[in-house]
């Protein structure tokens, strides 16, 4: 009698534990119909809302992942455009379900802020542009220079180290909306803007304004930091934040199988052991993640793999022409590198 009421009691504790750590966001997720993802306000090639309001971009093919795997329906996704000085409050106070939008992932942000991270969506490294006609081909040229920068970015601190650092001093002008920073670049009100130099190539192909080219400026040779952009989720339900690193490690994990959205309906047929698991052949991975067998397939279905999304958006095929760099596969000299899905 004893026995059994301790191992009823176990067993309860057991569930109750699990039960505070899996599916709370989820299950709004799910009861909502959608999730809401928290993207830049735009930035080509990352999150861009096109003419018909259309969210496209790397960033935007995140979400579009994580809503393929829990909806098998890539489109299941409501945008909320912020700032990065809005992103945070916007996550904490549940807004938003989780944010895709060129967050660096640092120790504070992960801890103290409540956060978790997913995988890496994209290794970056902050970095400087200024207009050709400034005549300066190095970062340490820029003593005493006006420097447009966003609050509440860590390009704000790292920015001030770099000038520390190199006995260097800096005028910053701190702007928060993204197309105020351009336009005061552009006019000349700052000599030199920072940011991410993924955000910076961007910039300089996307925001040229009519009468100046992107010939007209270029981004200096330093990187001074890394950053390491990834998804961000509120701590308190990680069922969902596994759900969304392994969404993004299908994604890596297909390139490396050379599983395409044009040819992963062939590759169901393909005897690979780690191919049928992945795709949900074998069963097994979509139970442990909670979500249908199809999940990874269905991913790779309607977004694509990782090659195939940074191609089309900031790689090779898209305006930004962005070498891969360290974001390639680690089989072939990069940093993207997923974990077995077994
Ligand atoms: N990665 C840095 C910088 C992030 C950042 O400033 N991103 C800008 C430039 S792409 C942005 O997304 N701003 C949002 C917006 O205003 O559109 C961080 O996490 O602090």
């Amino acid at each position: 009698m004893h026995k059994t009421l301790g191992v009823s009691l176990g067993l309860a504790v057991l569930l109750a534990s699990g039960g505070a750590m899996a599916g709370k966001d989820l299950d709004a997720i799910k009861a909502k119909g959608h999730v809401v993802c928290g993207v830049p306000t735009g930035t080509a090639g990352f999150a861009l809302a096109d003419s018909q309001g259309k969210w496209v971009g790397l960033d935007v093919d995140v979400c579009r992942a994580v809503s393929a795997a829990i909806f098998g329906d890539s489109e299941k996704v409501k945008y909320v455009p912020l700032t990065a000085q809005q992103r945070f409050t916007a996550l904490q106070s549940g807004e938003v379900d989780m944010l895709s939008n060129n967050t660096t992932w640092t120790l504070t942000r992960d801890t103290a802020l409540g956060f978790d991270f997913g995988a890496v969506t994209y290794y970056d490294g902050q970095a400087f542009m200024v207009s050709k006609k400034l005549g300066v081909k190095s970062a340490k040229e820029l003593n005493g220079a006006t420097i447009c920068v966003q609050p509440g970015t860590t390009t704000e601190l790292n920015l001030a180290d770099y000038f520390r650092a190199n006995k260097m001093t800096f005028k910053p002008v701190v702007i928060e909306k993204v197309e105020e920073v351009r336009a005061a670049f552009f006019s000349g009100r700052c000599d030199v803007y920072t940011n991410d130099s993924s955000a910076l190539y961007s910039t300089r192909v996307a925001n040229v304004p009519a009468g100046q080219s992107p010939d007209d400026y270029i981004v200096l040779p330093e990187i001074i930091s890394k950053e390491p952009l990834a998804p961000v989720m509120r701590h308190g339900d990680n069922q969902f934040v596994d759900i969304v690193r392994w969404t993004q490690y299908a994604m890596i994990e297909a390139e490396e199988y050379g599983i395409t959205s044009k040819n992963v309906d062939e590759m169901l047929k393909s005897e690979n052991p780690a191919i049928k698991r992945m795709l949900g052949v074998t069963p097994g991975m979509g139970k442990a993640l909670g979500v249908d067998e199809k999940w990874a397939y269905n991913i790779v279905k309607l977004v694509g793999n990782y090659g195939e999304s940074f191609d089309r958006h900031v790689g090779k095929d898209s305006i930004l022409k962005i070498d891969r760099g360290l974001n390639r596969l680690w089989s072939q000299g990069g940093l993207q590198y997923a974990p077995p899905i077994r």
